[in-house]
């Protein structure tokens, strides 16, 4: 596959209702879109990188400069005869795993499109739709939760994740806990407490969550070993892992005993992929985490989602949660906490371009 010419742009969608997390409130979603062209077809992905550096340390200004300026025009003009070969060239760079997944995926779907093949299939998945749950923000108030939670129940999402913060936490759980009842549930601190917290964090270990997601620092795996050994409730990593190696480590040395495999987080499928055996290889469970994806995100992440050992329900709940009107043409819409995975080749889904102009706030075309 021969690539000819890509197309970037910054996207900013309103969210229906804010998404509050211990790190902050979005009230819209700003991403970077990345069309790719190459022999006739055309592969999209989205980044996973926001404005401010407050999820991991990309940004979406770093990553359009980065992909602009040295990385596209790296492989543009250029033949890659599969992912793993565009993959070991992309090596080179350092870090930078958000801006490099953005156009690992767009690749993947336009490879998958010119064998005429779902992403899924290429990426050798095992079924044709994927168990999903929902992550609740932070609610004005404890009343609010357990109604968002108990009607997301009913919806039948298969388990409820709660965000939580210093402040919000051990109450708050045991009322939606005592609400659910068997339901899984489980709570994302997103790195906002540290080992200080530990009567918390102890306290949090008796509700019967189903894993705890992240609750110390971003960049601290020894720290969650510590607190793995002091905890009888899973822990499971997000912000830590960018890649096979990291979840190795995490898994090794017990920091962590499940892993959310954000593709667009680690680099693109392939090291996604990656993840995925390394921890079935420590019969560790994954599933697939969201960062309030469009719908080109979300397909994404629907069909990674379809590998075997994906056996948690995953965060890519129904589009129309997030938004009034979504940037492609396909509803991605679950029913029974079941997500179908979109048919056709590729990702299975197509971009409505005159809406998505409405939305665009930047756009920038390289050549080779
Ligand atoms: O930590 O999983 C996270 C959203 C933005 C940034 C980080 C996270 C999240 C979510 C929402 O939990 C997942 C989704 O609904 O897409
Ligand atoms: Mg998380």
């Amino acid at each position: 596959m021969r690539l000819d010419h890509a197309e970037l742009r910054v996207i900013s969608l309103p969210l229906l209702k804010p998404f509050r997390t211990s790190f902050g409130e979005m009230r819209e979603k700003t991403f970077v879109l990345l069309r790719l062209s190459g022999e006739g077809l055309e592969g999209v992905a989205e980044g996973v990188m926001d404005v401010r550096p407050d999820f991991r340390e990309e940004t979406i200004s770093g990553a359009l400069a980065l992909l602009k300026e040295t990385v596209l025009p790296g492989v543009l003009g250029q033949e890659f005869t599969n992912p793993e070969q565009l993959t070991r060239h992309l090596a080179r760079v350092r870090g930078n795993r958000m801006a490099l997944a953005t156009l690992e995926m767009a690749f993947w779907d336009l490879w998958a499109k010119s064998l005429s093949l779902p992403l899924s299939t290429v990426l050798g998945g095992v079924r044709d739709e994927v168990a999903v749950g929902v992550s609740l923000g932070i609610q004005p108030s404890i009343k609010a939760t357990v109604e968002s939670a108990s009607l997301h129940a009913e919806q039948g999402y298969k388990r409820i994740k709660l965000k939580i913060q210093p402040g919000w936490d051990v109450e708050m759980v045991r009322a939606v806990k005592a609400a659910l009842g068997d339901l899984p549930v489980t709570v994302d601190a997103n790195a906002a407490y540290s080992l200080a917290h530990i009567n918390t964090l102890l306290a949090l270990d008796t509700l019967g969550l189903d894993y705890i997601e992240q609750p110390l620092a971003w960049n601290d795996m020894r720290d969650h070993a510590k607190l793995q050994k002091l905890m009888l409730t899973p822990l499971c990593l997000d912000e830590c892992i960018t890649s096979a190696q990291d979840a190795r480590k995490a898994l090794e040395t017990a920091a962590c005993r499940l892993v959310n495999i954000k593709v667009g987080r680690v680099g693109g499928h392939l090291e996604a992929r990656r993840i995925h055996d390394v921890a079935a290889s420590f019969s560790a469970p994954v599933w697939c985490g969201g960062m309030l994806e469009s719908g080109v995100g979300r397909a994404h992440n629907i069909h990674l989602s379809t590998l075997e050992n994906f056996t948690k329900p995953g965060d890519t709940s129904s589009s129309s949660r997030y938004w009034a009107r979504d940037i492609i043409h396909e509803k991605l819409e679950t029913s029974g906490g079941m997500m179908p995975v979109p048919k056709g080749a590729g990702i299975g889904v197509t971009l409505d371009l005159p809406f998505l102009d409405t939305v665009t706030q930047l756009k920038v075309d390289v050549h080779p």
